[in-house]
């Protein structure tokens, strides 16, 4: 369920629909950027920033992929935080594959951002990029992060290419990841957290339109820009990869699984068998954080049974190009 800080103090509340029972995600408000050049003020160095992320949520997977795509594992350390998001919201507790916080030693993640602004206004969201030397926040939103990785810390990474956002596709991958974004990416969310049937059912159409017209793309076309692994990939494949074992169930994303389309389903496997993509999924931290923080919308909180599918099964999409 999580909270809000008001003016820099803590109350745990849910989500405020709209007047029609719509979710409605908030915006990311630490927007600062890392720039590899001389007078830049957050510039990367090896050492100086920090990664928080959750390994459930799917905005912070995005830019776990490509800090290990970029070999940044060293340079850029990682906190992450336990995957149950309750009435203090994320929180740094022993669980498997979590972290304490090395940085402020805080127990909960609102910490953060009370150290970044104590008069910080807004909900607790993961993934954050952490100055220590300005003891800040540098940014807060998966899609700038991500970016980031993939554009300025190339002089730190011992795999600076290829780029996963090239000049000649940009236009391109920014449309994609637009398009991709309301449907699906908070589709998914919109359809869980509707607070009507018309809100449900418009979430519903909006999401399974989406789906079925990439699959039909994804039929003539190894990847969702053509031939080449960009970005965009990374974005569909955190939401592909929860939503057989969370979303169906959890967020009654019901009319079709993932297994039900050839292509996608051929697709989020050649994905997941990629360096950095399967390496960088906790399906214990997913499905535990997803239904054990909704108690809204699963009371009892149990954890659905995994289901019977197997990510690293052959596929069939060496029969579409690639290039590199
Ligand atoms: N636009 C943000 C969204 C991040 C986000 O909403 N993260 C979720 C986890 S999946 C979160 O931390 N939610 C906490 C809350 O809403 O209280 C991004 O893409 O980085």
């Amino acid at each position: 369920m999580g909270g809000r800080l008001v003016n820099g103090t803590w109350y745990a509340e849910g989500y405020e629909p709209d007047a029609d029972g719509r979710f409605v995600r908030q915006s990311s408000v630490f927007r600062e950027w890392t720039r590899d050049t001389g007078d830049a003020r957050f510039r990367p160095e090896a050492g100086r920033f920090h990664l928080f992320v959750s390994l459930a949520c799917p905005w912070a997977h995005r830019t776990l992929i490509m800090r290990r795509l970029r070999g940044l594992d060293q340079a850029l350390p990682v906190s992450v935080v336990h995957p149950d998001m309750l009435d203090d919201g994320w929180e740094f507790r022993e669980f498997p594959g979590s972290t304490d916080d090395p940085v402020l030693g805080a127990r909960y993640m609102r910490e953060i951002y009370q150290a970044a602004d104590p008069e910080f206004t807004g909900r607790v969201t993961v993934p954050v990029l952490w100055d220590r030397r300005e003891q800040t926040i540098v940014n807060n939103e998966s899609r700038d992060i991500l970016r980031m990785l993939d554009h300025d810390w190339r002089a730190l990474s011992p795999n600076p290419e290829p780029d996963f956002a090239p000049e000649e596709l940009r236009d391109q991958i920014e449309a994609t990841l637009d398009a991709i974004y309301e449907p699906i990416n908070n589709g998914v969310y919109k359809c869980g957290f509707a607070q009507s049937q018309t809100a449900y059912e418009e979430a519903a159409d909006g999401l399974f339109g989406a789906l079925a017209y990439w699959d039909g793309k994804l039929a003539e076309q190894r990847f969702l820009c053509g031939d080449r692994l960009t970005e965009a990939d990374i974005c569909l494949y955190t939401t592909l990869v929860r939503f057989d074992a969370v979303y169906a169930v959890h967020f009654k994303c019901s009319q079709n699984r993932i297994v039900d389309y050839p292509n996608l389903w051929n697709y989020l496997r050649d994905l997941y068998q990629r360096p950095g993509f399967g390496e960088t999924t906790d399906l214990r931290h997913i499905r535990r954080h997803y239904y054990v923080s909704h108690p809204f919308i699963n009371p009892t909180q149990h954890i659905a049974r995994m289901p019977d599918i197997d990510f690293t099964a052959s596929h069939d999409r060496f029969r579409l190009p690639e290039s590199a």
